[in-house]
């Protein structure tokens, strides 16, 4: 694709909903603290937000709300969708922070979460076909791990993970591969974190990967650590349509920070972490589902057009 020279800056391609926040504690039907991190889905024509709910206890569970125009009018489950299976070890202390894929081969949706062990944070798996009965699959791999999603297909026979172990106290991202999404090997680190800039502390998965004729979209979280707080903020990498463990592009700047007062202040100040997204390609419209300051859940829309376009023209990476 031709560098085609009409991309908006980083920081002009989202669009903050004027209704933000449009999920908060108070809007809960039982007593919850926050609502934040969705995973996001389009279920029979409505979007569906699997929200973290964390309790008064400082755990937390997932819970589902549905609305026809991903806005207005949501619709919250009166009581906890997926809690912790009391009798897992992996789920001791509660689950977090999920994301959703539609698995074509499955015809299924598959939730990756965050289990809280004793022995610390793993990624879980769970399928479903409504979000209302699961089969839960358990840990796919040891701790620690967070920030993990399918993505919807095998390439050459294999199923993709994205995921961000820590390792000597390093989060960078990485991709893995299995046949049967059990067993999991060929581990690959994807994206690292980068000395000096935004997302030099950390790094992690952001929402599912989203397809495009040019490759995946892939949004992350990159954090900086300051005197004051840590910072977190969107970035974005292209990777290879058929062959997803190769990056070929990746955005310098962020392109969503915290700006906004319920992004700036909250239970964890100066936090923008989205983790689901909604295309509507016709409509060439991407909504970005994410928690703002650990407290309440916002949503910010793109066009998807502008979203190619920008990352088209970031520097293409040379392996
Ligand atoms: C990360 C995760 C997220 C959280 C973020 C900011 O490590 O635990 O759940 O939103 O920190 O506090």
């Amino acid at each position: 694709m031709p560098y085609r020279g009409r991309e908006k800056k980083a920081h002009e391609l989202f669009q903050r909903y004027e209704g933000n926040p449009i999920l908060k504690p108070e809007d809960w039907p039982y007593p919850a603290n926050a609502v934040f991190n969705p995973a996001a889905a389009r279920v029979d024509d409505q979007t569906l937000l699997l929200a973290r709910v964390e309790d008064m206890r400082g755990f937390s569970h997932l819970t589902v709300a549905r609305s026809a125009d991903g806005l207005t009018n949501w619709q919250i489950d009166p009581d906890p969708t997926l809690t912790a299976d009391p009798n897992s070890q992996e789920e001791r202390w509660g689950l977090e922070d999920p994301r959703v894929v539609w698995l074509e081969e499955q015809k299924e949706f598959a939730v990756t979460y965050v289990s809280f062990s004793e022995g610390g944070p793993v990624v879980s798996l769970a399928i479903t076909k409504n979000f209302r009965t699961f089969a839960r699959l358990g840990a796919m791999l040891p701790p620690e791990d967070k920030d993990a999603c399918l993505f919807p297909r095998r390439f050459d026979g294999r199923f993709a993970l994205i995921h961000r172990p820590i390792v000597r106290g390093e989060a960078h991202i990485w991709l893995s591969l299995s046949p049967d999404l059990k067993h999991w090997g060929d581990h690959q680190l994807l994206i690292h974190t980068r000395h000096a800039y935004w997302d030099s502390h950390r790094v992690g998965l952001a929402c599912q990967p989203i397809e495009t004729p040019e490759g995946w979209l892939v949004f992350y979280h990159g954090v900086r650590v300051t005197t004051a707080s840590q910072i977190y903020r969107l970035g974005l990498v292209l990777l290879d349509l058929h062959h997803p463990w190769k990056m070929l592009r990746r955005s310098a700047e962020w392109i969503l920070g915290p700006q906004a007062y319920y992004e700036r202040v909250g239970d964890v100040s100066d936090v923008v972490f989205p983790t689901g997204a909604i295309v509507d390609a016709a409509a060439d419209e991407l909504r970005m589902y994410y928690g703002a300051a650990d407290s309440t859940i916002a949503v910010a829309t793109a066009k998807l057009s502008d979203v190619i376009d920008y990352i088209l023209a970031s520097p293409e990476l040379h392996h």
